[in-house]
């Protein structure tokens, strides 16, 4: 049996949460005119307020203490260095070494990799110039106009969502797509408006084995080759991005158009790497180091900041916290910022492979709660659909809200609306409205005696739902960089807590062999299949009724 939950740290925070379990947070700013200086914290541009959650200084010395338990600061280092811990696939997790802007070296396997990261930035610089200024060109010799990036998961989400929240850094030029599902359809409908002549593939692909980016480049060297009627064009359209050269240079794509990464970078921790291409062709390569430098920026306060002042360590501990002393299931991300409209389905990613474990790193099955479910979406949208549940549901779900200080769009009072929205809503979720202020709301809309009484205990408000507060100055390259890395560490402090591998993710692993097995049955209704009954009877209604 693991032994967190019966470990000092454990039991110290569970006999405080009965303590805490009852106390309002609208008292606690009452009695303690410090609260919001307290619990916030500034690193550059970026504001953490942290003072609307359930917690007084005592638990956030507990938590701290639990991250010390758990060995926390010799784990960030562990991770800096080089050293393998992702264990179940014998790798580093170093993707904090592609942001790297220190001259310091770092050694995997006696090999300092900084060298490689910088030839290959130097590689991504030359090509994405090149493609920028018209120097490289299609086959007929027009300028690319549009980039086309083939890849799921983590070589889709992290560019995607990029290049969406810095669209104003992007060159008039050039737009992005990015086609991820096996669906055909999304291929199909990206390609519809596009000219073979000005379209520029990159296949990303970490194994370059993955069976819906594989079908995708296929079928984009199809359409490519039909269109402009000559194989040779291939080599002027297709770029690549993976860690498997021998892949693809199988494929056909010309090696001078081919970007390395390496096997200690994980795919949802690769848009830094190579992976970026497709950010660096949008917003040009020197947004990209300074997105590279917000991550390093943010890297420097984590190894640094003492536990009780460092904002990822804080994030991680407070959604242990509620997690796993509270029974909060799930996690709700909403950024006042619609370039950010991609950031929730790319953190889901981020947080929900990393921490979906239930195995600890000796092998025993956990017995408390991992990651939580992690969704969101821009404000306002949330608020005329489901923060009502938040508001008044049953369930507790602790929010972040993001949002910048400056649009990126100034139009007229558009923004301050906004931010009032913002504001406003953090503070409903923590106040929330009394049985009392509710009837006196009502008896000032003229509501009396029984209609009154029938109404009241609907326009009661428990409040107390904990939210954390981001500002920053405006969504630049920089500031993203710096969130992206703060939910990256957040999510690396819960593991580490958790004694578990934030960096595997044998459930995708699963999915795709159970595909590739049941793909021969599809093609072909004479293929033995052996499944469970439904699975059979899904194949078998596939083959009758098409
Ligand atoms: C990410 C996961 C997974 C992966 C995709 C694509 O951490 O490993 O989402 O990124 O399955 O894999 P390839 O990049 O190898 O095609």
């Amino acid at each position: 049996m693991p032994k967190l939950t019966r470990s000092a740290a454990w039991q110290a925070l569970s006999a405080h949460y009965a303590a805490i379990k009852p106390l309002q947070m609208r008292q606690m700013f009452q009695e303690d005119a410090a609260r919001f200086d307290n619990f916030s914290l500034r690193l550059g541009s970026l504001f953490f307020d942290y003072s609307k959650n359930r917690i007084n200084a005592e638990t956030i010395k507990l938590l701290v203490a639990l991250a010390e338990q758990a060995e926390l600061p010799a784990y960030i280092e562990r991770m800096f260095s080089g050293e393998k811990i992702n264990s179940t696939e014998q790798r580093a997790a170093l993707h904090t070494a592609l942001r790297n802007r220190s001259e310091k070296p770092v050694y995997v396997d006696g090999k300092n990799v900084m060298l490689d990261v910088q030839r290959v930035l130097g590689l991504m610089r030359r090509f994405s110039d090149a493609v920028r200024n018209g120097q490289h060109t299609g086959y007929t010799g027009k300028a690319i106009r549009d980039i086309v990036n083939i890849g799921i998961g983590g070589s889709d989400l992290g560019p995607l969502m990029v290049c969406e929240a810095l669209k104003p850094y992007a060159s008039q030029n050039l737009r992005a797509h990015f086609v991820s599902n096996a669906d055909g359809t999304q291929l199909v409908e990206t390609l519809k408006n596009l000219d073979a002549e000005t379209t520029l593939f990159i296949v990303s692909s970490k194994t370059f084995t993955t069976q819906e980016t594989l079908t995708n480049a296929r079928s984009a060297r199809a359409w490519l080759v039909e269109k402009l009627g000559d194989e040779q064009a291939v080599a002027k359209h297709f770029a690549a991005v993976s860690t498997n050269l021998e892949a693809t240079a199988k494929f056909g794509i010309n090696p001078q158009n081919v970007f390395e990464f390496w096997d200690w970078v994980g795919g949802r921790y690769s848009l830094w790497s190579a992976i970026g291409l497709p950010i660096a062709l949008y917003v040009g390569m020197d947004k990209f180091e300074e997105l590279l430098g917000g991550g390093y920026a943010m890297d420097e306060h984590f190894r640094s900041a003492p536990l009780d002042k460092n904002i990822p360590v804080l994030m991680g501990l407070l959604g242990i916290w509620y997690g796993n002393f509270f029974g909060a299931g799930s996690n709700a991300v909403f950024p006042y910022d619609q370039y950010l409209h991609r950031f929730a389905a790319y953190l889901q990613q981020l947080d929900m492979e990393s921490n979906g474990k239930g195995v600890d790193r000796d092998g025993n099955t956990v017995d408390y709660d991992t990651g939580m479910v992690v969704w969101g979406e821009p404000g306002t949208n949330g608020q005329h659909a489901f923060y009502q549940l938040i508001h008044q549901g049953t369930r507790m779900i602790p929010a972040d809200f993001l949002a910048p200080l400056h649009s990126q769009n100034p139009l007229g009072e558009h923004h301050a609306i906004l931010l009032a929205n913002c504001f406003a809503q953090t503070e409903a979720l923590m106040i929330g409205k009394t049985a009392a202020e509710a009837r006196a709301e009502l008896v000032a809309q003229g509501l009396r005696g029984d209609a009154l009484e029938a109404l009241l205990p609907h326009k009661i408000f428990a409040g107390n739902k904990p939210t954390n507060t981001l500002l920053f100055d405006k969504l630049d390259p920089h500031t993203l960089g710096m969130l992206i890395a703060l939910y990256e560490h957040k999510v690396f402090v819960q593991s580490v807590v958790w004694n578990i591998n934030p960096f595997d993710q044998w459930g995708v692993e699963l999915g795709k062999q159970l595909a590739g097995k049941i793909l021969p049955e599809l093609r072909d209704p004479d293929v033995a299949s052996q499944h469970d009954a439904s699975t059979s009877g899904l194949i078998n209604y596939f083959h009758q009724h098409r």
